[in-house]
């Protein structure tokens, strides 16, 4: 058999053809959406081979390249795609991997791929889902090729080349199709951050990114960790102060589970665990997670009873107390993950559970013997955190039973709406009482509460549970949503589908509304994640000319409107400095009234998951110079607070 019979319509060609065209009539099935999400999901896929040779050892570095015509290289130095006849199929092994749909599971591989879910859906849905897609493979002094349009296959795998013997490894490009994605150009952060992660969670590999396209900035990032997921624990701790010098590091592998865990205390008061599995997070934790848990709360304890730094009087520490202030990444290899949960993103294999809990718990009390300052700072710590939450378990009792007396009362700065089904009605966060009351006037009684606060809220933060519960402001907010926080968290007594912050428009403001973000992070995740939050966005400026008026809520839209009406001493700016600024009717239709107003919903990407906590520390933590740079770098970011 040679390669030419196969460019005639065999039987297998026809199912070839059916399986990708499936993938072209419902890509969402195989890459979760055709948006920017969907667009990014190529590359991970095609990227994530390259991960695979790298954890085989047999790959070093793998090189990204986004081009000038928008197309897109993934190049690695690993052994290269079998170049031979597949029997099974009659095809070259590279034709199998980009033509046909695997159930999962690497060709010829047999590595920790990950099935199910989105990820390891294989190559040829990228192949399927893109314009164009050459691969090049370097093996024994060739270079071959073969070129493929929307799946189909174009050239054979041909000879193009000669290198040298020691030269060996994959080159995939692709051009997404434009027929598919709503946009097709990739966002260089959002690799960026994804190609960090990996970076950090796969020790000793280097990713390279650049950015060749005229219309950005030549650009350019090298990841490289030979310290790996301990240093990725010392970046996400960069922003803070560490509680002891040493990142703690355990790693071992039991019942085919390689688990590797790198944890650090800072001296703040949140948590910070992020799992992975199979170098992919996992939002909703699951049994890596719980086994990191158990192993560390038990060793803690034992640790403290055993050198008596908790009396045999005094209760146990909890797992909460002890991992006030904890960053750590729990890392595991699994073959056949399986995941559960309502968004399928939590671990349900039980034997990571234990493995993961043996791995620590032997580590770490060994660790703890030979580091008797560390053990001693972290209980130490715990038992603050243990006295503070009885405080707050105090204080949280005497406000139940408060509210339970006067029949859940709420704030007295509340304007509600008069409308009592949540679906139509949203509420106003907004900075300051004269804002505060111009909104109140001008607000759609019906369906538009207002929720005055008083100048900067308390930074949850830099504050311990017990202050964080007497804080007037965070009172009011919580009590006027109606959920509840934390364990009692209850998104169906939602009072309002929108929660909407406005604040003015410049960096006091941006503060603000950063100090609600990261509130409602720590305290209601969930009504982030399922987009109940929106930042007001009033505009900047208003210009006058003739009797018109016109609001600008950007420089470009200035711009744009002085272009159109004419640049004369006719026209008055006025440059917005707060919201006070407006008059009622102003406020209205500018920055509230649903027809006319701009909302930008906040939302929180997977991609950036581990980032999304340490854009918080790192704006409200305590340290100057990592703030100042971030905000340097990602001015944009801060303005627009897409988080
Ligand atoms: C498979 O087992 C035998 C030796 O080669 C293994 C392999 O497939 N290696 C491999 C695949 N290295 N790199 C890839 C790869 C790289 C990219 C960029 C894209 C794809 C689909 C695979």
């Amino acid at each position: 058999m040679n390669i030419e019979d196969h460019e005639e319509y065999g039987a297998d060609q026809i199912q070839i053809l059916k399986g990708l065209e499936a993938v072209r009539k419902r890509p969402g099935m195989y890459i979760g959406s055709t948006s920017s999400r969907g667009l990014h999901h190529l590359v991970y896929e095609i990227v994530d081979n390259s991960v695979d040779e790298a954890l085989a050892g047999v790959c070093t570095h793998i090189e990204v390249n986004i081009h000038r015509d928008g197309s897109i290289t993934v190049r690695d130095n690993g052994r290269g795609i079998p170049v031979g006849i597949n029997h099974q199929s009659g095809k070259t092994a590279v034709e199998v991997v980009f033509t046909i749909l695997h159930a999962g599971g690497k060709f010829g591989g047999g590595g920790y791929k990950v099935s199910g879910g989105l990820h390891g859906v294989g190559a040829s849905v990228v192949n399927a889902l893109s314009e164009w897609l050459e691969v090049q493979v370097r093996r024994d002094g060739k270079i071959y090729q073969q070129r493929y349009e929307r799946g189909k296959t174009i050239t054979r795998l041909e000879v193009i080349g000669n290198t040298s013997p020691e030269d060996h490894g994959t080159t995939v490009t692709f051009y997404p199709d434009k027929e598919i994605f709503d946009d097709v150009r990739f966002d260089y952060d959002i690799l960026k951050i994804r190609f960090r992660e990996i970076a950090f969670l796969t020790r000793g590999l280097k990713i390279t990114l650049t950015d060749e396209r005229p219309a950005e900035k030549p650009r350019q990032h090298v990841f490289h960790y030979e310290g790996g997921i301990k240093q990725f624990v010392e970046y996400l701790n960069r922003s803070s102060n560490p509680l002891y010098p040493q990142v703690i590091y355990c790693e071992g592998e039991k019942e085919n589970v390689q688990v590797e865990v790198a944890m650090q205390h800072n001296d703040g008061y949140s948590e910070n665990v992020l799992g992975f599995v199979n170098n992919i997070i996992t939002p909703e934790g699951g049994t890596h997670v719980e086994g990191f848990r158990a192993a560390l709360t038990k060793t803690l304890n034992d640790y403290a009873r055993t050198n008596k730094l908790l009396k045999d009087s005094e209760p146990n520490l909890t797992g909460d107390d002890i991992r006030e202030g904890l960053t750590a990444i729990i890392s595991v290899k699994i073959i056949d993950p399986q995941f559960e949960g309502q968004t399928k993103q939590k671990l349900g294999n039980s034997e990571a559970r234990g493995a993961v809990n043996s791995v620590v718990a032997t580590q770490l009390t060994h660790f703890l013997e030979q580091n008797p300052n560390v053990g001693k700072a972290i209980v130490e710590k715990s038992v603050l955190a243990q006295r503070a939450r009885d405080a707050a378990r105090k204080a949280r009792d005497l406000t139940r039973r408060k509210s339970a007396l006067d029949g859940m009362s709420l704030p007295g700065k509340l304007a509600d709406c008069t409308d009592k089904d949540p679906k139509n009605c949203e509420i106003f966060i907004v900075e300051g009482d004269s804002a505060g009351g111009s909104a109140k006037t001008a607000r759609s009684r019906a369906t538009q509460a207002i929720l005055p606060l008083r100048g900067k809220i308390l930074n949850v933060e830099k504050a311990r549970l017990d202050r964080i519960y007497a804080n007037a402001e965070i009172k009011a907010m919580i009590t006027a949503f109606g959920t509840g926080i934390f364990d009692d968290f209850d998104i169906t007594k939602l009072r309002y589908d929108k929660i909407i912050i406005m604040t003015d428009a410049d960096v006091d403001g941006a503060h603000i509304a950063t100090l609600m973000l990261t509130f409602l992070y720590r305290f209601m995740p969930e009504l982030i994640k399922q987009g109940h939050v929106y930042l007001a966005q009033p505009p900047l400026y208003k210009v006058e000319r003739n009797k018109k008026v016109w609001y600008a809520y950007s420089d470009p839209e200035l711009e744009k409107i002085l272009g159109e009406i004419g640049r004369d001493q006719n026209n008055k700016i006025q440059r917005y400095k707060g919201l006070g600024e407006m008059d009622d009717d102003q406020l209205w239709e500018t920055t509230m009234d649903p027809e006319r107003r701009i909302l930008k919903r906040v939302n929180m990407d997977d991609a950036s998951a581990s980032e999304v906590d340490l854009t918080f520390t790192t704006l409200m933590g305590d340290k100057v110079e990592p703030r100042r740079e971030f905000i340097e770098e990602n001015a944009k970011y801060v303005q627009n607070l897409d988080v």
